[in-house]
């Protein structure tokens, strides 16, 4: 019963019973009739602040979100951003729990971790699913998508190929990628400075754990290494490795650059990171609780880029002015950016060829994409 103003209705009540008031036993019946509408009224209310506008029928949850780097960084304050989020829009009947990297282990165990259901949401570097869902080592191609980071992340916020194509390849592993999105253009570091793929002859190169990482540095002349980042300083600082790729923000907000000379802004690549849920507590979430999880994510894509952006601009500025620890920075001419582009085309191929388990049909509809997005 729906009566959204009971004294309107009062008034209205009340002029009939003047025109009839000389037959007092209808004016009882009606004014009996009044109280119970009034009555009904009170009740119809009570239950839609309670049902509707407090708790807007979400169930009292705490869901954990692990993420890979730590306070501050981009992946971090995109999982504390996302917990503000559902907080506010459930009345904090849901909680969510941000994690930073470390506590449960290294990057792969955080994969199992979310596979296992141990926590239900996760940032998940693609590199590091490198060994399980061979499609997603797509994002270890160099060059492969445009120059500008800004466009690079249209096409991961409408890509068919991404969003739908290796999603499936995911879910056959139990995670579910919500989104895709960019942590900013990849920067080599080192000690002698990286401008040609001469530079690389020998050089120990630190990767994730992705074949194709491997590969596409060793067109290159290098010789790669998988190491989980929580060894990279140490490793860097003895000479384990010589290098590694990252975005700037992280190099500085990581410290690398004191252990390193030189940072070359090579934008061989994006770092892409995915917002990913467990499959199965995924599907099993009621359909208010799904549609609350994929709209927040989808929310976050605008504001996860300007972060980005922000970190990558503001830590590139400190780097440019820390004068304790000087950091050469190398800026590659569009020549020097071919010769690399030239030894890393054919590893297409390769991914095609030997990672691919549907003959590259994802690499192939996304090249497309990218072809149609910037043309
Ligand atoms: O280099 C890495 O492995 C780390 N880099 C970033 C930007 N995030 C987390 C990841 O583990």
């Amino acid at each position: 019963m729906t009566c959204r103003n009971p004294y309107i209705k009062f008034k209205q009540y009340l002029g009939g019973f003047i025109i009839f008031n000389k037959k007092h036993i209808l004016g009882l019946v009606m004014l009996l009739t009044l109280g119970l509408f009034l009555a009904a009224c009170a009740g119809d209310e009570e239950a839609g602040s309670d049902s509707g506008d407090s708790d807007n029928g979400f169930e009292q949850a705490t869901w954990r979100f692990i993420t890979e780097e730590v306070k501050g960084q981009v992946q971090y304050v995109y999982a504390e951003e996302f917990a503000k989020r559902i907080s506010e829009k459930t009345d904090g009947k849901i909680t969510v729990e941000p994690y930073e990297y470390g506590g449960l282990g290294s990057e792969t165990d955080q994969v199992s971790a979310l596979q296992d259901g141990a926590v239900e949401m996760a940032i998940m570097s693609p590199g590091f699913t490198g060994n399980m869902v061979m499609e997603g080592q797509i994002f270890a191609l160099h060059f492969l998508f445009p120059e500008s980071v800004e466009k690079t992340q249209e096409i991961l916020n409408t890509s068919e190929a991404l969003n739908v194509d290796l999603v499936e390849k995911y879910e056959e592993h139990g995670i579910t990628p919500l989104a895709f999105w960019t942590e900013g253009a990849t920067a080599w570091s080192s000690n002698d400075g990286l401008r040609e793929p001469a530079d690389f002859e020998g050089f120990n190169m630190r990767i994730q754990e992705s074949p194709l990482m491997q590969e596409s540095y060793k067109a290159y002349g290098a010789s790669p290494q998988a190491l989980s980042w929580s060894e990279l300083y140490t490793a860097l600082d003895r000479g384990t490795v010589d290098g590694q790729e990252n975005p700037v923000f992280f190099i500085y907000d990581a410290a690398f650059h004191e252990v390193q000379d030189t940072v070359t802004l090579s934008n061989h690549n994006n770092y892409v990171a995915m917002t990913t849920v467990n499959t199965d507590w995924y599907n099993s979430q009621p359909e208010n609780v799904q549609t609350l999880i994929s709209e927040t994510v989808d929310e976050m894509q605008d504001w996860i880029y300007e972060e980005q952006d922000r970190q990558n601009s503001e830590y590139l500025e400190k780097m440019r002015n820390d004068s304790e620890n000087p950091t050469e920075i190398i800026e590659l001419t569009e020549e020097q950016r071919e010769a690399f582009k030239e030894l890393a085309l054919p590893i297409r191929d390769y991914y095609r060829e030997n990672i691919s388990t549907v003959d590259g049909a994802i690499l192939d509809k996304l090249e497309e994409e990218i072809a149609a997005a910037t043309e």
